[in-house]
């Protein structure tokens, strides 16, 4: 038997090409929140794949921004680019027919001599495979790809042909986590993102980006998660929105996120949310020091 690798995978992209999707999908557990909405990932998040001759370390990253400039988003593309810096491999990924500046903005962030795998997502949306080959030589003259392989996070197809490219391109080396662990991300964390991926999802075109999550409190009675959050907003219009008349929107992301918690975490969960104003949180340093960004 061929040694056993190990290594990092950081998955880069401009906003909304599946990035999340595919972690999601090649971890085989919905660990990365995801919506149709660009610039949904906000934190580095991990996702470990242990088969019997390769540990991949997945690190889902922010898209690369471009669109709304602030201390927020400069935060989130430090975050982008310390991923791809410190991954084995980098996996880059772009949706069919899709290849313009915002995606060669990403490639130029990469570090010149990273080994950049690149993935062709939502290959479900492609008619025949073989409409892609002209997309396939445009993106081959971009750049030096290590290989290119349509995907699709939906479906799964070519998934295992993407997992035997990436493996070759790792190190040999011992596992770094335990065969049954998937993520070394905590409940807590898990369950901020999942009331974020509701707001996202519920929510109208620019007012996701003035939301932020923050866990107030997490406990465990027995077989019963008590969880107390609250959702961070801009300013009080914006409050009157999340909640919705009669409570009827908050209602609606508080129910969606719930069931998903007990979902991942297996469990009851009493949910409590509040909605409060920090104004303008995303442009204060000190608020998004406290929140983890700086
Ligand atoms: N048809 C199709 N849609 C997909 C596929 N993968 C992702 N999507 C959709 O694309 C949208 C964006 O997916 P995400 O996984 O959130 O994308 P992302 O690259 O992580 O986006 P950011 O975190 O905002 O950078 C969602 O609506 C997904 O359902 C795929 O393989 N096929
Ligand atoms: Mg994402």
């Amino acid at each position: 038997m061929s040694a056993f690798r190990c290594g990092t995978v950081a998955l880069a992209g401009r906003p909304n090409t599946g990035k999340s999707s595919l972690l999601n999908r090649l971890v085989g557990e919905k660990l990365a929140i995801v919506s149709p909405r660009p610039q949904t990932t906000r934190h580095l998040v991990r996702g470990v794949l242990t088969s019997a001759d390769c540990q991949y370390v997945f690190v889902d990253a922010p898209g690369w921004q471009t669109r709304h400039p602030g201390p927020l988003n400069r935060a989130l593309n430090r975050r982008a680019e310390e991923a791809a810096r410190d991954g084995d491999v980098v996996l880059f990924v772009v949706e069919p027919f899709v290849f313009g500046d915002a995606d060669r903005a990403v490639l130029a962030r990469i570090p010149a001599a990273a080994r950049i795998v690149a993935a062709v997502n939502k290959l479900d949306l492609v008619r025949r495979a073989t409409d892609l080959l002209p997309f396939v030589a445009r993106l081959d003259a971009e750049k030096r790809f290590e290989a290119i392989v349509p995907v699709s996070a939906r479906t799964g197809r070519n998934v295992p042909e993407l997992l035997k490219v990436l493996r070759e391109r790792l190190p040999e080396g011992p596992a770094l986590y335990d065969a049954e662990q998937i993520t070394d991300q905590d409940e807590r964390f898990f369950a901020a993102e999942i009331l974020r991926e509701k707001l996202f999802r519920s929510l109208g075109e620019e007012l996701p980006y003035r939301c932020e999550v923050v866990l107030d409190r997490f406990r465990e009675e027995g077989h019963l998660r008590r969880i107390e959050a609250s959702i961070w907003v801009a300013r009080e219009s914006q409050k009157a929105i999340v909640i919705g008349r009669e409570g009827a929107m908050l209602k609606r992301i508080a129910t969606a996120a719930r069931l998903d918690m007990e979902r991942l975490f297996g469990g009851k969960v009493a949910l409590a949310v509040w909605v409060k104003v920090r104004r303008d949180w995303s442009d204060d340093a000190r608020l998004l020091r406290q929140l983890g960004y700086a």
